[in-house]
């Protein structure tokens, strides 16, 4: 059961972007000043597409042009281990359908697939990065689904939900709902932050994709 990413290039906003619940992960995204890139960072150092999936790097702190050239050694290695680290997780998401992708890594344990607590969840480490001081759960990254509320079984289709990707039908159905069941999902954009610590200030790396069941 094949999966890919959409090739098309996402008309993404910079602002907006993904907020954080550190706490927890959980799958709905919220735009607000709290939020994502748009918080941590006012440069966004590069924006290209990988593999189908958009990547966006952010960082705070010094502007990038100060930066030491030990300094942005450290940061090209840092976010070349973030980076990494999203693309292994949306590479796992390929081997599996959107609703396994979906009962194995939102934030509600009861849908687990083994058994309630056994799947990953929406929060990951990444080997080699210091976490954020308000990421008390020491992890680095989160993955986001277009949910409404974390306990929900259901995708939205609204604008917010989709995280700019400019993906609305996911069920193509043909109509633009505030519910579609995860079950009835044909594809579902999905966001994979890590964030963490730099020598420089916070940083973050953000790719995001759209999966398919398609074909
Ligand atoms: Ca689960
Ligand atoms: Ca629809």
């Amino acid at each position: 059961m094949g999966k890919r990413e959409c090739e098309s290039a996402p008309d993404w906003r910079q602002g907006g972007l993904p907020g954080a619940d550190p706490a927890g992960g959980s799958g709905a995204l919220e735009s607000g000043p709290e939020s994502g890139v748009g918080r941590e960072g006012g440069s966004s150092l590069l924006e290209v597409q990988i593999a189908g999936a958009l990547l966006i790097v952010a960082l705070s702190g010094i502007a990038g042009s100060l930066l030491s050239s030990a300094s942005l050694h450290q940061s090209n290695a840092e976010v070349g281990l973030a980076t990494q680290a999203a693309r292994e997780v949306i590479e796992e998401f390929r081997t599996m359908t959107i609703a396994d992708a979906f009962a194995r890594f939102n934030s509600v344990a009861q849908d687990d697939p083994l058994g309630a607590g056994t799947a990953p969840g929406p929060r990951f480490t990444v080997p080699g990065l210091t976490p954020l001081p308000e990421d008390r759960d020491g992890a680095h990254g989160q993955i986001f689904f277009p949910v409404k509320n974390a306990s929900d079984q259901q995708f939205s289709e609204t604008p917010g939900n989709v995280f700019g990707l400019e993906v609305w039908d996911l069920d193509l159905d043909g109509k633009v709902k505030t519910s579609v069941t995860v079950a009835s999902a044909r594809l579902a954009p999905v966001v994979v932050r890590v964030r963490w610590r730099g020598t420089t200030g916070a940083m973050s790396v953000e790719l995001r994709t759209v999966l398919s069941d398609e074909d």
